[in-house]
């Protein structure tokens, strides 16, 4: 079993801390993302999309989606759990992970792709619509400062795959210029304390 990837990218980073959280030690088979290696065979092979991470079994199955990866990993080394054990729970870390990625990460990519020149070969960019998803970003903001509460994880006191979605897409703001607002209290008391995991360190820029 291996894992394609690059050390770059939220559902590359996505899996590595999962990785990290579960102490699984899976061969990584670096890809270099900047030489577009992912975007030409024999990688094209294995995932027609051109995407990063992508699982390969020993019999040469594979495994694309990051979710699905680590959803794979889970079934097959459930301790620690990290997508819940009741059916309550299961469906509360679901529900936050889809908050996350449905209402933030796609905006944040949506950045991202629009206006770096890296993916103008990969996609059609319409820089037009970058303005739209930076105020959508931030009325996100507000509203996920609203209901996470107070509790220290976002699907309540367990740390979760969920906290995973949102540290790992909130590690890439940086890079397409988008802070988040200081009186956004819960939210930064939330990122602060998952960006401390020690799973998480290799993914934070040193000053
Ligand atoms: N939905 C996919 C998205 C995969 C994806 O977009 N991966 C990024 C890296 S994190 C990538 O391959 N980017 C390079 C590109 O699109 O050229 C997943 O969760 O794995």
């Amino acid at each position: 079993m291996k894992i394609y990837y690059a050390p770059a990218g939220t559902n590359n980073i996505r899996t590595k801390i999962y990785l990290n959280e579960k102490g699984l030690d899976i061969p990584l088979q670096p890809v270099d993302i900047m030489k577009y290696e992912h975007k030409q065979e024999p990688f094209l092979s294995k995932h027609r999309l051109g995407r990063l991470p992508v699982m390969e079994l020993d019999d040469g199955t594979i495994i694309t989606e990051s979710m699905a990866i680590c959803r794979y990993l889970e079934e097959v080394n459930p301790e620690p759990p990290l997508f819940g054990t009741t059916p309550l729970e299961k469906a509360n870390i679901e529900m936050w992970s889809r908050r996350i990625e449905l209402e933030l990460q796609i905006y944040f990519s949506a950045i991202l792709r629009n206006t770096q020149p890296f993916f103008a070969k990969s996609v059609y960019q319409v820089p037009e619509y970058v303005d739209a998803c930076h105020k959508t970003v931030q009325d996100r903001f507000v509203w996920l400062n609203d209901i996470m509460g107070d509790t220290e994880y976002l699907a309540g006191d367990t740390f979760s795959v969920a906290d995973i979605t949102g540290v790992s897409a909130f590690l890439m703001i940086r890079q397409i210029k988008v802070d988040v607002p200081e009186t956004l209290t819960n939210l930064h008391a939330w990122l602060d304390r998952v960006k401390s995991r020690d799973s998480v360190q290799e993914f934070i820029r040193k000053k």
